[in-house]
């Protein structure tokens, strides 16, 4: 299998598609590009990806970013260690679930970071991370039900869905979001995180992290 090129530091969202491809047990070499070093930013960049973010993925003549877009690419086009292949409908619902994700949870997510952490103390608005956090009931209550039914969001067995939600929804726990409202939810993620494959690239993240 050649290898594949994953653009961005691990300490971004470029974590998501590591853990995706320590998942499916492809192999990858990660340009570890940061946009705060302006890295980005450069006509090499963007002619692979009109934005300055990261993660952008190039296999072969494939280039691809956004972050979940990019791990259903990698589920559907190597479908390896425990997540087999998608049935059709499966396959619908792992989008579905991931766009679901990114309107409904990620909206609010990033609101907390960058309230909380990211932007610059004075710029901080701590009724904006408060609102996001109340907004955040809804969706959770949704998924609460969905698995309070099922063990993960396509039936009995770990999917891409359920690692793109994940993936977004890990940070509640860094931002101490009360989830005692929803067990299922909770059991479920935590099951999730202590996936080896999340640990492997929660470290590369860590890692990162400290050397930035
Ligand atoms: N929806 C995109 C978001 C990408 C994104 O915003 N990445 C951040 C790093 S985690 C970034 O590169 N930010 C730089 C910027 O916004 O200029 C995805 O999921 O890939």
């Amino acid at each position: 299998m050649a290898k594949v090129t994953l653009y961005g530091t691990p300490n971004s969202r470029a974590t998501r598609v590591l853990w995706a491809l320590k998942e499916l047990g492809v192999e990858y070499e990660n340009v570890p590009w940061d946009f705060r070093k302006g890295e980005t930013n450069t006509p090499e960049y963007l002619a692979m990806n009109p934005m300055p973010t990261i993660p952008t993925l190039k296999d072969g003549d494939i280039v691809i970013h956004e972050s979940l877009a990019i791990n259903l690419y990698l589920a559907k086009k190597y479908p390896g260690g425990e997540l087999g292949k998608l049935s059709e409908q499966d396959e619908s619902h792992a989008m579905q679930w991931s766009l679901w994700s990114m309107w409904n949870v990620e909206r609010h997510t990033t609101d907390i970071l960058m309230h909380t952490f990211l932007l610059p103390e004075a710029k901080r608005d701590a009724n904006t991370a408060e609102r996001a956090k109340e907004a955040l009931q809804r969706p959770l209550q949704a998924i609460e039900k969905v698995l309070s039914k099922s063990a993960y969001l396509l039936g009995n067995k770990f999917s891409i869905a359920d690692l793109n939600l994940a993936s977004i929804a890990g940070s509640l726990i860094r931002f101490n979001v009360d989830l005692s409202k929803f067990p299922h939810f909770k059991a479920w993620l935590d099951k999730c995180r202590a996936r080896p494959a999340q640990i492997a690239a929660a470290e590369l993240q860590a890692t990162a992290a400290k050397a930035a």
